[in-house]
């Protein structure tokens, strides 16, 4: 029995490609960036600001969200949407990787995954089965299979394992998702480090299985971008033309237009916000580092020409003083500056590709980072 597609493909140049996804809270432009809202909230940002700098959807986590306020009184109090106020579409990781990076005491069995929480010690278990129901009492608008996501370098036999591993957990956690409300998704995870055989072998074992769409995990895990492309370039041509790929966890805007390249539809990453909280801005002329001593005197503005009033209104100076005060409005207004950057980035990807004109793009988003700040 063929799965429903709510993915359409308005246009590709080259393996670019552009096209809405249609989700129960609402539709998603195609290439998209997930803003990361690990626990329910967005660090420093009204979900006003996350949409209306373009935000289609948002990403909450599993991990965070299971652990505190519970799954249970999420769903008792109508869901993620009503939980939260973002009554847009909404994605949830699946929790093995954050059990992976966040979790004391872990231990990966064919069961499942056993740690103790990072709040209060308490010892849980997370097994496909329960990471579906967690997302579906969530009523994610797309739920991800739990995987185990290896760090890299990692040697090819621990690779293996655990790309088998998350494949046996992805037919498992397609059975848990039976039954599902309409509309709702639920995405494969291709895993197999930076082995290419591994990689085609994840891809199409997903594919075999059949899910709503598909996501490349396992990398910007501490490879180099160029080993990361390549993994891309084995299995995004392997998993079905029709159905979105999500490239989890990625990344820099370099990485976005590299990846969207090679026919990869949808990202999340921490960096807008996390950077930004960190005095760091994303601008069309590359990254500028507020913190430095540099821009104590200068009164203009980050970038005349954003979109985004904020990033054309407050100097140079004044951002770099909140900074150094640690002034919460600092890392708030950074981290909605960025925000918007990434947003306007895949706009300007979007439009690009249904012209046809998505090579000069690439180059000249790529010129203007490289010439660098005034
Ligand atoms: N698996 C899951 N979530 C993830 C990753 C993964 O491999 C990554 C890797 N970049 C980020 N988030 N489930």
């Amino acid at each position: 029995m063929s799965l429903p597609n709510s993915f359409r493909l308005l246009a590709a140049d080259g393996t670019a490609r552009t096209g809405v996804l249609e989700t129960p809270h609402g539709v998603v432009r195609t290439p998209a960036f997930m803003p990361v809202g690990t626990a329910g909230a967005m660090k420093g940002i009204h979900w006003r600001e996350i949409r209306e700098s373009g935000a289609d959807i948002v990403l909450g986590n599993t991990y965070h969200l299971m652990l505190r306020p519970t799954a249970e009184r999420i769903a008792a109090l109508g869901g993620l949407q009503k939980f939260t106020g973002w009554n847009g579409p909404m994605l949830t990781d699946s929790g093995g990787f954050q059990v992976m990076s966040l979790a004391k005491l872990r231990k990966v069995t064919e069961q499942g995954v056993r740690f103790k929480s990072h709040i209060d010690g308490a010892v849980l278990d997370l097994s496909p089965e329960r990471a579906i129901e967690v997302q579906r009492l969530f009523g994610s608008d797309i739920a991800m299979q739990l995987d185990e996501c290896v760090r890299l370098p990692a040697s090819r036999d621990e690779v293996d394992r655990a790309m088998q591993l998350s494949l046996r957990w992805a037919e498992r956690c397609k059975r848990a998702f039976e039954g599902a409300p309409q509309g709702h998704m639920l995405f494969g995870i291709v895993q197999g480090g930076d082995v290419a055989k591994l990689r085609r072998q994840s891809a199409a074992g997903l594919g075999e299985i059949g899910f709503h769409g598909y996501a490349i995990g396992g990398l910007a895990v501490g490879e180099p971008q160029d080993v990361m492309l390549a993994m891309i370039e084995e299995a995004a041509p392997l998993l079905p033309q029709d159905r979105p790929r999500y490239l989890m966890g990625v990344g820099t805007p370099d990485d976005m237009i590299e990846a969207v390249k090679r026919g990869i539809d949808m990202f999340d990453c921490v960096l807008p916000t996390r950077n930004g909280r960190h005095g760091h801005a994303f601008t069309r002329r590359g990254v500028i580092n507020l913190r430095n001593a540099r821009h104590a005197d200068d009164p203009r503005p980050l970038d005349e020409e954003s979109s985004w009033p904020p990033a054309r209104s407050y100097s140079r100076a004044y951002l770099h003083h909140l900074v150094k005060a640690g002034e919460a409005l600092g890392a708030m207004l950074l981290s909605e500056i960025n925000i918007a950057y990434f947003q306007s980035l895949m706009a300007g990807v979007r439009e690009a590709i249904a012209a046809g004109q998505f090579a000069d793009f690439r180059a000249a988003t790529k010129a203007g980072w490289a010439a660098g700040d005034l």
